[in-house]
């Protein structure tokens, strides 16, 4: 599987950029306590959770909101071990003492966020196989690759990707790669037989609002970590 070692002085973290990788998107789990989803897929045994709001800026009431959510999930790193990632928002990922930052071609580049965050973690969203080779120059600290499947989550025209090029990029790439789009329990073994080092899911876990999210995270976290 791809590598998971993520530098030098990284040792604590080596192990972190594997599994599940579960992402609280407040644009899909709208109007719910995101605090309280966090903790259900940390109890389920989910060990990198990020935190992702693109339409935190729509006023400022919004963003303060989304920083003390923000605050509030990061805070749960007292009570379990979990790697915590803020979506594009360098502000947030500083407020919060927040593990990395997760960026994709229209936000903040690579080398700009490395500047910000030191050795902390990065991570890149790309969408082809020359698109990951290149970001990886860049020196993130791993690499997502999307959308695997088709997705609700991500508006018409996203590009759609497929098993066997994941399977490519992973074994292209030296940093850890991320899957991500359109993974649930259908496709999951699937995806994990290409040696990917972490599965990425926003949908699977946290939707319907009526799923128990603990027995479904770890329900996930079984077949990821099984290999
Ligand atoms: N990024 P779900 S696909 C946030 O291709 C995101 O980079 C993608 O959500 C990419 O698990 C995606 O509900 C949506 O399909 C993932």
């Amino acid at each position: 599987m791809g590598s998971a070692t993520v530098g030098s002085d990284w040792g604590a973290y080596t192990l972190m950029l594997q599994g599940l990788y579960a992402i609280i998107d407040e644009g899909v789990l709208i109007g719910e306590d995101l605090v309280r989803v966090a903790q259900d897929y940390l109890e389920g045994g989910i060990k990198i959770i990020q935190y992702r709001h693109k339409h935190r800026h729509e006023s400022t009431q919004s963003y303060q909101k989304y920083l003390q959510r923000a605050e509030a999930i990061g805070a749960l790193r007292s009570q379990y071990a979990f790697t915590y990632i803020i979506n594009d928002d360098l502000d947030a990922f500083q407020k919060v003492g927040a593990d990395g930052i997760h960026v994709g071609k229209d936000d903040f580049s690579i080398e700009e966020c490395r500047k910000q965050v030191g050795s902390k973690i990065i991570g890149y969203s790309s969408h082809s196989l020359a698109e990951a080779l290149e970001a990886e120059k860049r020196g993130p600290d791993y690499v997502a690759f999307g959308a695997i499947f088709p997705t609700t989550t991500k508006g018409p025209g996203h590009p759609i990707q497929s098993v066997e090029k994941l399977k490519v990029v992973v074994e292209s790439l030296k940093v850890p790669v991320v899957a991500i789009g359109g993974i649930g329990r259908d496709n999951v073994q699937d995806v994990v037989e290409t040696g990917v080092a972490m599965v990425a899911m926003i949908s699977a876990l946290g939707r319907p609002q009526s799923k128990n999210r603990v027995t479904e995270a770890r329900y996930f976290v079984d077949i990821i970590n099984k290999r």
